[in-house]
């Protein structure tokens, strides 16, 4: 006879927040001093405290990393804040296997995905609680938190997407987002 169980799930999302909770969950934070050349001024960079928190990432990876046909499950939340006229925001990548895509959703907060193609055109989509993005696979992705309140979105990558970060260190976006007048506008860079 075949065996038949019942077993735990993976893990528990608050659907009021996005918040996750297991034993699985994995937690990482990307303070001011790992972000060194992301922002366009390096100036107001220094003047921030290096062990300032920008972003924290809570993950649920149900197999190993690099598993082909795996998915993580995650959600990244930004604090408000700003590097002289430039929105607090995730370093941003690129997905080592370029055919690999990813699902953001926004939960709190309103800001941006910033998208970039390998020739650097590059765009963005408005984010506010609710708003569903898709990154196609290839994009280099990164979000903005252009609000006065932390901002939230859930996220489901492939576990061998991989993280090209270095080329968003050496190279940068195309576009970035900064504040003028009070409001947030786009800028080609
Ligand atoms: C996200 C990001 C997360 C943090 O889970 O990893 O928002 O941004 P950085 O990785 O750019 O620091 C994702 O896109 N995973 O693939
Ligand atoms: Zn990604």
């Amino acid at each position: 006879m075949r065996e038949a169980f019942i077993r735990d799930s993976v893990g528990g999302v608050n659907w009021a927040d996005g918040s996750l909770s297991g034993p699985n969950v994995r937690e990482s934070a990307k303070t001011m001093g790992q972000l060194r050349g992301i922002f366009r001024s390096q100036e107001d960079w220094s003047l921030i405290a290096p062990d300032r928190v920008v972003y924290r990432v809570q993950w649920i990876p149900p197999v190993e990393d690099g598993t082909e046909g795996g998915l993580n499950w995650g959600n990244t939340t930004i604090e408000p804040g700003m590097v002289g006229d430039e929105y607090f925001m995730t370093h941003g990548h690129f997905h080592e296997k370029s055919n690999r895509g990813e699902f953001y959703a926004a939960v709190r907060g309103n800001g941006y995905l910033v998208l970039m193609d390998h020739n650097r055109k590059a765009w963005a989509e408005a984010m506010s609680p609710g708003s569903v993005h898709y990154v196609n696979a290839g994009l280099a992705h990164r979000v903005v938190n252009s609000g006065d309140e932390p901002l939230r979105f859930v996220a489901c990558w492939p576990s061998d997407a991989g993280h090209d970060y270095a080329s968003i260190t050496e190279h940068g976006f195309s576009l970035r987002v900064v504040c003028r007048d009070g409001a947030p506008v786009v800028i080609a860079t």
